[in-house]
């Protein structure tokens, strides 16, 4: 049975020697405070069943298909890299994972307490020297093995960058609920590393997400490409988990009121399927009325569409920068009874440059004033 492996991951990476001698990333290492001793806590879902655990204190690996069933001792990154990099990888992962009913936590103890084919353990370490040059590896479809079969992201392949490391861990755990490589077949190529610049620069989770800032789940839309399953489908059907519940409604009819009644108004919420919408309302006894709607801070995968409806539902004002992913609109009301409406877009011309509101889904917060 289990003896698809999936290749390694993000060996193209290797052949980027600029990456790992970059002195920006090597700096920001450098800089930061004394390493710590222990992983901080992290769970982006408590209580979930589904866990995906990054195991980065180190780990003794044996039994399993890796290495030939040996023992794989691996040291952690604790130590290595600093609190605040460790949260930032599981931010910016918890961020891909966000829409779905997973708890991306450091707690080894939640991951032991999750059914055992509902879970994967993600081992960041710098050895790789068992497996060869790669940023990462993991078995297609392994989240639902029973056992303990970890998948592995590379850390020092990855030059100990929080961002490539995250990118890697999103990845690999997408290995293992069963996705595969996001290439092109012209050219012929393995992982696609995307197109586009700055904020909508744009690239595929199972691609190559580290050269752009907005990484999305896929289905295969851009130029080229040489694989349409469709990622989100797959993930929420196959793997024992699906989407978290839309918790905010789609319609003006059973909006959610946003937090404060007068002055600063502020609400979170996240995006969680294709085309989801989250409107909330406000009240205003009139004047000027200004919002905005920023997407995760580290890891965004949502362009914001952003609009402001009157008490009909018309739009009064909507902003979406064609160039920006975060969204802001401002208005001189009369007083009553408006809407603010969330929406995950796409942008331009997918065969070109652009891409599709596929997966624009994730986390926002807004925050603005109303008098
Ligand atoms: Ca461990
Ligand atoms: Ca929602
Ligand atoms: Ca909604
Ligand atoms: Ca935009």
């Amino acid at each position: 049975m289990f003896v698809t492996l999936s290749c390694e991951a993000f060996s193209s990476v290797i052949l980027f020697g600029s990456m790992r001698s970059d002195s920006q990333a090597v700096g920001s290492i450098i800089n930061d405070d004394s390493p710590p001793s222990t992983v901080p806590v992290f769970n982006s879902l408590p209580g979930a069943v589904a866990v995906a655990y990054l195991d980065m204190d180190g780990q003794v690996v044996s039994g399993t298909q890796w290495a030939g069933g040996g023992t794989i001792t691996a040291t952690g990154v604790v130590g290595t890299l600093t609190n605040a990099q460790m949260l930032e990888v599981c931010r910016r992962t918890a961020e891909d994972y966000s829409p779905f009913q997973i708890n991306v936590t450091t707690e080894e103890s939640v991951f032991l307490a999750a059914p055992s084919n509902r879970r994967i353990r993600c081992i960041i370490t710098p050895d790789n020297e068992w497996f060869g040059t790669a940023g990462g590896v993991a078995y297609l479809n392994s989240f639902t093995w029973t056992g303990d079969t970890p998948c592995w992201v590379f850390s020092d392949q990855l030059s100990n960058v929080p961002r490539y490391i995250a990118e890697a861990t999103s990845h690999e755990i997408g290995h293992t609920l069963s996705l595969a490589h996001d290439g092109r077949i012209s050219p012929s190529e393995a992982y696609y590393q995307g197109h586009g610049t700055g904020e909508v620069g744009w690239a595929p989770i199972m691609g190559v997400g580290y050269y752009k800032l907005l990484v999305q789940w896929s289905r295969g839309e851009y130029l080229s490409a040489n694989n349409t399953e469709n990622d989100l489908n797959k993930i929420t059907t196959l793997n024992g988990f699906g989407y978290r519940v839309d918790q905010v409604s789609n319609s003006i009819v059973s909006a959610t009121s946003l937090s404060g009644s007068s002055g600063s108004r502020s609400a979170s919420g996240i995006l969680e399927m294709t085309g989801d919408q989250d409107v909330f309302s406000f009240s205003t006894i009139g004047g000027s009325c200004s919002f905005s709607a920023l997407g995760d801070a580290d890891g965004q995968n949502v362009d914001v569409l952003l609009e402001i409806l009157d008490e009909t539902g018309a739009v009064v004002t909507s902003a979406n920068p064609d160039t920006l992913t975060d969204a802001s609109v401002a208005a001189t009301l009369t007083a009553g009874n408006y809407f603010l409406r969330v929406s995950g877009v796409g942008r331009g011309d997918i065969l070109a440059d652009g891409y599709s509101n596929y997966s624009s889904i994730g986390q926002y917060t807004i925050s603005g004033n109303a008098p």
